[in-house]
């Protein structure tokens, strides 16, 4: 299988599945790397892996329709079987979802359905929950809302700032999402009728749960 990851900054994610393909943990092709923004230190660290690379700025263009489009377009060349998202914070459009569906998976930064959309870590922190974490989803065009593969768990105390907390659910983002697109490289790993699939087992609302490591 042949995957290609969007990304919008600094790439930790990325990098641990630049990682989990050279260890072995990921039988699939990382292909390529796309960022919307220029700057983001992703690629660099997609370069230092020998992995090509294309920017994409959102700001050259009048539409979200017509940046999709282009987005499309420019992963063509790749031949991507899955499309994995890891910190790219662009909200794609219906047409982008519909071209891809079922071949798209994204990290969230909380434990879904709570907290979609941006600063998961400060709301969490504000609600004064006692925990907090990340989820691994199929992209559906409900934003954040595509059935939830694996989720990951982590304490909040009682003193913790948000980049504390953040860097805490990063630690375990880095654990979960490999394992994940591993699945799926492996064909493990499906939606069908806006649900996920683990060898042909339905997965629950909270995604994969087992007592032993997968
Ligand atoms: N697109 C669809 N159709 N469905 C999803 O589930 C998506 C998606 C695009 C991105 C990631 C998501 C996250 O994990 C994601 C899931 C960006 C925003 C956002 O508000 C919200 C959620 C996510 C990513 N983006 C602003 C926008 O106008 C830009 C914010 C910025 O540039 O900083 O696109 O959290
Ligand atoms: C991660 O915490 C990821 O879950 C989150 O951004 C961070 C990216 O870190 N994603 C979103 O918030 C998507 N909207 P990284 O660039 O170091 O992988």
């Amino acid at each position: 299988m042949r995957f290609v990851v969007l990304i919008s900054g600094n790439g930790s994610n990325l990098q641990a599945l630049i990682d989990a393909c050279a260890s072995g943990r990921i039988k699939g092709q990382l292909v390529g790397v796309l960022s919307n923004k220029a700057e983001a230190y992703g690629l660099v660290r997609a370069k230092q892996a020998g992995i090509p690379t294309q920017v994409l700025s959102n700001a050259d263009f009048a539409s979200r329709e017509a940046y999709d489009a282009a987005l499309i377009a420019a992963l063509q060349c790749w031949q991507p079987d899955l499309l994995v998202m890891a910190g790219f914070m662009r909200i794609l459009t219906p047409a982008f979802v519909q071209h891809f569906a079922g071949r798209m998976l994204n990290i969230h930064p909380s434990l879904l359905p709570k907290y979609q959309g941006v600063k998961t870590h400060a709301r969490a922190i504000a609600a004064g929950d006692s925990e907090h974490g990340a989820s691994v989803h199929f992209v559906t065009e409900e934003l954040d809302g595509g059935p939830v593969v694996l989720q990951a768990k982590v304490p909040i105390f009682e003193d913790d700032s948000v980049d504390e907390l953040a860097e805490r659910v990063l630690t375990q983002e880095h654990q979960i999402y490999p394992l994940v697109i591993n699945w799926f490289c492996l064909g493990r790993l499906k939606m069908e009728n806006n649900q996920a699939w683990l060898d042909n087992h339905c997965l629950p609302a909270t995604g994969y749960a087992s007592e032993e490591d997968a």
